[in-house]
């Protein structure tokens, strides 16, 4: 169990990645949409789910100039649903975890359905989970924040007491390091959801750590705070100071309402821009120090090992990605003419400054419509019209951010950083609509 927890991020993308070798020993990895279907359940299950919901006729009865069934019967009620949910349906548009790379549901992680959504918000319910340890369940008349270390005063806030100070609320996505971690040596999962999924974005409210501090005072030799969870798993992570001053918030709200119990309730640390893993949930206690704590989470695991035999670490910002949503593996193209591409980017440096399309794998790039509003470390939207007449399309997408970084391809990432990395994976995906407009994730040259 314990050794699950430990390991569970490597030893899920190693066991991936082990996976395909093995069925594929001596040609390129490249699994197709048939082999994975043959070899996982989940993704089978996911299929048929798909085809049920297409499948759903349509009832003539319905049609104008009929008068529908729901038009000559009686609504329900405003007591029906006291907290609403999606239509029913709608009942494909879920997280969804896979199986096999699942050492335990506790130590584990889902994504986050990105193909089904619009705009730039993710909805409460649909944000992907990463837990260490499971979800902590917190009465928050319980919940304590602990500041001590370097600071003038140590001092203990309830709830109550961090909701009383200057609030801030703003947008920001969190992604996984591990976000496509599986795709480093070649395309594993034919999904959208399962590349990319492991994004949200929601508006935070809550209390900017540099507020907090003035507050508990600092001591000038203070350059680093660990920050600590209180969960099962122990979560901790140093942060530069600078950091913590600039941008970081302590959260207990998202989207409007409280923290779901999965993304940390009732409060969580918010760090604009850099890796999930140190926006600590269920956060407990923030230690000022003056040297980094290199805990687990910053030696052992979110480093990356680079062809030489050295690691970088400290490896915290996200840099600029992007993805073509729809069309994606999960949607297919249903009939010829005009459509509209849709896409996310988003950079941990800023905010996207443009985002191009490519429909022949690279060869020829046009600027997608980028629309409003574009906001810095937050998912931004992108759509750019296309006509489809049964061809086949090789369908990409590069972010480019306020700095002029360029979102890049996967053989410039592996020329810098070799192929046994798990994590910062930004690289550019390429979808394959075949001929009868299904979409496959397919690795080019
Ligand atoms: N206390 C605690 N904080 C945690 C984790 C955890 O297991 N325990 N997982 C981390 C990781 S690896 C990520 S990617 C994000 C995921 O946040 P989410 O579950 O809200 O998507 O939380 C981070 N914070
Ligand atoms: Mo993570």
């Amino acid at each position: 169990m314990v050794k699950n927890i430990q390991c569970l991020e490597k030893c899920l993308f190693l066991k991936l990645l082990g996976f395909a070798l093995g069925k594929n020993k001596n040609k390129k990895i490249r699994l197709n949409r048939r082999q994975l279907l043959v070899g996982t359940a989940s993704l089978s299950a996911i299929a048929l789910t798909s085809k049920i919901s297409n499948s759903q006729e349509t009832n003539p009865n319905n049609l104008p100039p009929n008068v529908p069934e729901w038009t000559s019967e009686l609504g329900v009620g405003v007591d029906a649903n006291p907290y609403g949910m999606p239509s029913e349906f709608e009942n494909n548009v879920i997280r969804r975890n896979v199986e096999w790379l699942t050492a335990s549901t506790e130590s584990s992680v889902n994504f986050t359905p990105i193909q089904d959504l619009e705009g730039i918000v993710t909805p409460n319910g649909l944000c992907f989970e990463r837990h260490h340890g499971g979800v902590s369940v917190i009465n928050p008349r319980d919940y304590r924040l602990m500041i001590n270390g370097l600071v003038d005063r140590e001092m203990i806030f309830t709830l109550d007491d961090l909701k009383r100070f200057p609030q801030t609320n703003k947008f920001y996505f969190l992604e996984c390091a591990a976000n496509g971690g599986m795709e480093w040596k070649g395309s594993q999962l034919n999904g959208c959801q399962y590349t990319f999924g492991m994004v949200h974005n929601v508006q935070y409210t809550g209390v900017k750590l540099s507020d907090l501090i003035l507050e508990t005072g600092l001591k000038s030799k203070a350059k680093w705070v660990l920050a600590e969870g209180s969960d099962s798993s122990g979560m901790t992570r140093s942060i530069p100071i600078e950091k913590i001053l600039d941008d970081c918030v302590i959260a207990w709200a998202m989207n409007g309402e409280a923290l779901r119990p999965e993304q940390g309730y009732p409060a969580r640390l918010v760090v604009p821009g850099w890796e999930g893993n140190m926006w600590v949930k269920w956060l407990r206690r923030l230690e000022f120090g003056d040297m980094p704590y290199m805990t687990r989470e910053e030696t052992s695991k979110y480093t990356d090992l680079l062809p030489d035999g050295k690691a970088r670490m400290f490896t915290w910002v996200m840099d600029a990605k992007s993805v073509v949503t729809s069309p994606s593996p999960e949607k297919s193209i249903l009939h010829k003419g005009i459509h509209q591409l849709r896409g996310l980017a988003w950079s941990g440096r800023g905010k996207i400054k443009r985002v191009d399309v490519s429909l022949d794998g690279g060869k020829n790039w046009q600027t997608a419509k980028l629309h409003d509003p574009v906001m810095s470390k937050s998912l931004a939207r992108f759509t750019l019209p296309f006509e489809w007449n049964g061809q086949e399309l090789l369908v990409q997408s590069r972010a480019i951010d306020e700095t002029n970084y360029v979102q890049p391809t996967i053989n410039e990432l592996q020329k810098l950083r070799g192929v046994n990395s798990i994590y910062h994976n930004n690289s550019i995906a390429t979808w394959k609509v075949n001929k009868d407009g299904t979409v496959d994730n397919v690795r080019l040259g």
